[in-house]
């Protein structure tokens, strides 16, 4: 069923007026980018009507609404998924050819919408095109940073961070709502004054305020006329907004405002699994959390005079602890600006707020000076103090016979407000993000909480939405594989199990390499054109791509690779499949140890790129900004998906399922979703090495992991780490990669030596690649595995995860839209 008719000539005749209109050019004479313009304000007038048919159905029938609150929405291109979810991208690329355009090279003209760091941000993205098209009505809420996550330059090896300037030249798809615009205040101090009916009111004065600005974008569902929003929050002082109100004497205020309202919003901190800590990043948090929750309030009393309904009609998940301050929020305006009682506002915050986590990480939890959040949100400040002296009370009486739980508990302790905490205390619900994340929250990390509130904590595990990472990404296979089982798995990704009876054909095997081979291709190019170096698609892509952090064990895969380069060099006879080992990821700017990884696989890049006497059987391309768009170029082409970080400490990760999606095998550690992927697929289709996470866990806690030891006893291990520091890969500067040799063994430098087991899991590692080396071997058996890969995805559909999310937690029903044409 097709709900919008395309009307070819309706469309050309609008791209070429829009080209007119918005550059008095006829569409020879406009640059690609203002094609890509007059092309996206041809979609978004289509979008439009249904936009404003979904409102008219949400005003009509007053649903209940998700408020998805995400510091981070990393959205990628919004064009070519926009067109696939209207169903007309075929349409639109022929009646674009007959033009003389080529939408592909239209579609590269978008920049990427990169308003966050990695897969929490990204998630955030599936999760808002997965509830469009599952019908369910919500509100992303987030910021609209003017320089998204920075580009990455590779020079010399080196990252450089340029910014990313995402809105020069004005994005099209984006809507400003001047007309919903509300005051956020920070700062100054709060007086306790009794009212005429004898109740206290606390008066906010003295502050600094800006006026948040929403600007939406718009979220369409797949063929089913539903357009949700992204409400994304700019910031603009206030006096341009009120220049009578304003005091025009006040000069020093007036900049101050400026000021404020010019930084708040200007950069996203490009921090994965870590935080700043930074008084501006609080801001920037109760900035958009204060703007989104009145705006929810005021939508919610258009229809309802009583309050206490809240709950019934707005469900608000908090994504990580970023937007937490959303309970103390919701509470002050529950008080001040309702007039509620303390239980009353409780009792309706803690039934709206749900929380996420998504990590446990020690380094991202997040806790705030209390001199910082105290200036900066006094009056949030008291709300969290009153919250937490009845929380101290209840933990009490839970545990009347544990002092130290006050200790492990309390929202503030130690001079510090922990947002966790925060967030746990006051959500219904507390989900971690694949089942074994959510265990070791339960019976680590969180254990405390867990016993006060077992009925709080449940696992949500991940998924990513099929029709970006596959029919967008790999129009290839997803053509090839609705040509064998039909189209349901585009809404329903369950159905790809249909082709798990094709495993074993042959002729589908052979189908299925010729897919995987043409896009090999395409990424060979992209290579070629992006590093300048060849690479044989012939050989096997063996891929990781991701934010690089430690505990994602980039370091192990070079250093395998290096191993793996001296095993050729000694042995130029041994039997070899040509491998091309590809990297994609960002480091934080000031993150030291990744940032000097990535420069590692540069250099060893050089060298084994270069060297003639292995004749091309390794490469190594580092692939310069890594981001949604070129993901899906790789995801499409890679063999291997190489998801290696050290057991229990990624949550659950993404990337995994859309490698699998696209018919990858992993290459992988029994961490986060991997787990999840290896019970689905089976372990003959699977390549699983390395520590369990309770085995990580158990050296955690006695402390009795010795790197030293195996550097001593396997030479493999001793010859690789030496050509870390004996110049082999910096021959100018032999001390260049002295920190990360250091980071593995040198126990003064680090806090332990090899934090993140490198070392103990090598052997098991080099043994797994060997797995892989053999099973490519047998082209069949490897076909059959990735098929099976594909057809064993289904569980991985963020619209099964979005729909757990609604049946456990938000409870909402799905609206129907009908265009009146
Ligand atoms: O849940 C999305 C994503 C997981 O897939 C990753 O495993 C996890 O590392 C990531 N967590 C964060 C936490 N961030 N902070 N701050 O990015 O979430």
């Amino acid at each position: 069923m097709k709900n919008i008719v395309f009307n070819k000539d309706a469309f050309k005749k609008s791209v070429s007026d829009n080209v007119k209109n918005l550059y008095r050019k006829t569409l020879t004479e406009a640059s690609r980018q203002e094609i890509f313009q007059a092309v996206s304000y041809t979609v978004k007038d289509v979008i439009i009507d249904q936009w404003i048919a979904t409102q008219h159905v949400l005003d009509r029938d007053d649903p209940k609404i998700l408020y998805y609150m995400s510091m981070e929405f990393l959205m990628g291109r919004a064009l070519g998924n926009n067109l696939i979810n209207l169903t007309c991208y075929n349409e639109v690329k022929e009646a674009l050819a007959e033009m003389g355009v080529d939408l592909n090279l239209i579609e590269d003209e978008e920049p990427d919408p990169a308003l966050g760091n990695g897969g929490l941000g990204r998630l955030a993205a599936c999760f808002m095109e997965s509830l469009a098209t599952l019908g369910y009505p919500a509100y992303g809420c987030g910021i609209r940073y003017h320089y998204g996550m920075f580009r990455q330059k590779i020079k010399d090896g080196f990252q450089i961070e340029e910014p990313d300037d995402w809105l020069k030249n004005g994005y099209p798809f984006e809507l400003k709502r001047p007309e919903h615009s509300y005051e956020v205040k920070f700062g100054g101090y709060v007086s306790a004054r009794t009212d005429e009916t004898g109740r206290t009111r606390f008066v906010h004065e003295n502050y600094q305020s800006v006026m948040a600005i929403p600007y939406d974008m718009p979220i369409i569902g797949y063929n089913n006329n539903v357009v949700n929003t992204l409400m994304i929050w700019d910031a603009e002082p206030k006096q341009s907004f009120e220049l009578d109100a304003f005091d025009k004497g006040d000069y020093k205020k007036a900049v101050e405002q400026q000021n404020l309202a010019r930084n708040l919003v200007e950069v996203l901190y490009p921090n994965d699994n870590h935080i700043a800590g930074k008084e501006l990043r609080l801001k920037q948090q109760y900035f958009f959390v204060s703007a989104s929750l009145q705006r929810a309030v005021d939508r919610f009393k258009k229809n309802h005079a009583d309050i206490s309904m809240l709950p019934e009609k707005v469900a608000i998940q908090m994504n990580d602890t970023h937007p937490t301050v959303a309970v103390a929020e919701l509470m002050r305006i529950l008080l001040d600006d309702e007039g509620l009682s303390w239980d009353e506002a409780w009792s309706i915050t803690t039934k709206t707020c749900a929380y996420t986590n998504h990590t446990i990480m020690a380094e991202a939890l997040e806790k705030w000076p209390i001199e910082i959040f105290s200036r900066l949100l006094p009056r949030i400040y008291q709300i969290v103090e009153e919250i937490n002296r009845r929380f101290i009370l209840k933990i009490q009486e839970e545990f009347p016979n544990d002092g130290d739980k006050i200790r492990k508990m309390a929202i503030i302790y130690d001079g510090q407000v922990k947002m966790a905490h925060l967030a746990i205390a006051a959500s219904y619900s507390v989900n971690g993000v694949a089942r074994l994340h959510t265990e070791i929250l339960k019976k680590r990390e969180l254990n405390d909480f867990y016993q006060m509130f077992p009925q709080k904590f449940n696992n949500k595990t991940n998924g990513i939405t099929q029709r970006r990472f596959l029919m967008h990404g790999n129009p290839l296979l997803a053509s090839w594989v609705t040509e064998h089982i039909g189209a349901d798995w585009i809404t329903n990704l369950s159905y790809m199990s249909k082709l798990a009876i094709y495993a074993d054909d042959e002729k589908m095997q052979q189908e299925f390499m010729n897919i995987k081979y043409q896009n090999k291709l395409r990424l060979a190019k992209y290579i070629q054109q992006h590093n300048g170096v060849e690479v044989d698609p012939r050989s096997i892509f063996d891929v990781q791509v991701k934010r690089l952090h430690e505990y994602k064990r980039q370091l192990l895969n070079i250093l395998h690779v290096m191993y793996l380069y001296n095993e050729l060099k000694e042995h130029p006879d041994m039997e070899f499949i040509p491998r091309t080992f590809i990297f994609g990821a960002k480091a934080a700017a000031g993150y030291r140890n990744a940032k000097l990884t990535i420069k590692l696989i540069n250099s060893v890049a050089d060298v084994i790129n270069n060297d003639k006497s292995i004749d091309g059987k390794i490469k190594v391309v580092f692939i310069e900004d890594y981001k949604v768009s070129n993901a899906e170029l790789i995801f499409a082409a890679a063999d291997v998906s190489e998801q290696i970080s050290t057991a229990s400490k990624e949550a659950s990760g993404t990337g995994n399922m859309k490698f699998m999606l696209n018919g990858a095998l992993t290459l992988g550690t029994m961490d986060g979703a991997n787990v999840e992927i290896a019970e689905e697929v089976g372990k003959d289709n699977i390549f699983i090495f390395g520590m369990s996470a309770d085995e990580v866990i158990e050296h955690e806690k006695k402390r009795d992991y010795d790197p030293m030891q195996i550097f001593n006893q396997d030479q493999d291990v001793r010859k690789v780490l030496m050509q870390l520091i004996n110049g082999m890969y910096s021959p100018n500067d032999p001390e260049l990669f002295r920190d990360l040799y250091n980071s593995l063994l040198n126990t003064q430098c680090t806090q332990y030596a090899d934090t993140y087991f490198i070392l103990a899991d090598f052997r098991s590692y080099v043994e797994a690649q060997k797995r892989v080396m053999e099973a490519y071997k047998d082209e069949k058996n490897w076909a059959k595995s990735a098929i099976l890969n594909v057809a064993h995805s289904g569980k991985f559909s963020s619209d099964r995860t979005i729909q757990e999310y609604v049946d456990d937690i938000w409870h909402l029903n799905r609206i129907k839209v009908d265009l009146d044409i």
